[in-house]
């Protein structure tokens, strides 16, 4: 049980902040039943996330990466967003300026309805074209499970596909890192069910806390930057963040501008 006072004391922040920004990681999913990348559930057949996350790995073994994508797609396929993602998308309507950025690829805090979402990492949901072909978009969307075949095939240059998301040693869609540089000034940044072990996402929140912003984090286990926020909370992010629902809901809890 999450200690009382620690969740009054955002729930104050809360109630009189105006610009809120989220960060979320797998653990946010983790109710839904989507596995985390670190940890016991983080590893597909004897694989790794960081073996099978990078380019290196496609060019070697497409067919591979692409049973592991697809795996994942079937899989997030069946699940449903839980509190968690309910309760961040109601945020999304509550505050005046909020911004939700997630390394998550699953499209759950999309199918909870929330508003504003910056897809760090990308979209398991979508496809390029892995020569970059000058006929095919940047990316699409492609919800095609099963694919007919693994690997999938470019329709515009008969290439490979690849999944539309960000691996290890690919650098962050730069408007992508600047909206989400630009969020972190704002009242309130809370970082959730992220291990904070991957960068730039990780070094978002000292950013946040940098520009003069309460920062708070939930998660089950202390990370890197426990120390560095101004508040750590240790428990699942769907029990948290419904016990900060509650507060922020109780009529008079604590009035607007205190
Ligand atoms: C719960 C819970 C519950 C569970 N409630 N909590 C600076 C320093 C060192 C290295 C670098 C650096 N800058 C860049 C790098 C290199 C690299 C990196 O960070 N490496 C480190 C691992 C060492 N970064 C990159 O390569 C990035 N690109 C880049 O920086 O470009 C510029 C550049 C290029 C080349 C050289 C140098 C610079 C790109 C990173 C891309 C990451 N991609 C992945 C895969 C996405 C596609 C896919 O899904 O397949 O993104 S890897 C994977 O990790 C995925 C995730 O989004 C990401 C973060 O993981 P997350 O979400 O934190 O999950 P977990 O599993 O780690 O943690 C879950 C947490 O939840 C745990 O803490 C649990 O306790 C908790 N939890 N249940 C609350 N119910
Ligand atoms: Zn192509």
């Amino acid at each position: 049980m999450q200690d009382a006072n620690a969740i009054d004391r955002i729930v104050k922040k809360l109630s009189s902040a105006r610009s809120v920004t989220v960060l979320t990681g797998a653990g946010v999913s983790a109710a839904s039943g989507v596995p985390t990348f670190r940890g016991k559930d983080g590893r597909w057949k004897s694989y790794r996330a960081e073996s099978l996350a990078t380019p290196e790995a496609f060019a070697e073994n497409p067919q591979l990466v692409w049973e592991w994508y697809q795996w994942r797609r079937q899989l997030i396929a069946n699940c449903e967003p839980k509190k968690a993602h309910e309760v961040l998308a109601s945020w999304s309507r509550r505050f005046d300026d909020f911004t939700l950025i997630t390394q998550n690829v699953d499209g759950l805090h999309e199918r909870a309805g929330t508003g504003n979402v910056i897809r760090f990492h990308g979209s398991i949901w979508e496809v390029r074209c892995w020569s970059g072909c000058r006929d095919a978009p940047d990316r699409w969307l492609n919800e095609i499970i099963p694919f007919p075949e693994v690997p999938p095939h470019c329709p515009y240059c008969g290439g490979l596909l690849r999944p539309g998301v960000v691996w290890f040693g690919e650098g962050i869609d730069p408007e992508i890192l600047e909206r989400s540089f630009v969020a972190v000034t704002c009242d309130v940044f809370l970082a959730i069910g992220t291990s904070s072990r991957v960068h730039p996402a990780a070094s978002l929140s000292n950013a946040a806390k940098a520009a003069g912003a309460t920062t708070v984090e939930i998660n089950l286990e202390p990370t890197p930057v426990s120390s560095q926020l101004n508040l750590s909370l240790e428990g699942a992010a769907e029990t948290i963040l419904e016990q900060i629902d509650q507060g922020l809901s109780k009529p008079n809890a604590f009035g607007k501008g205190i």
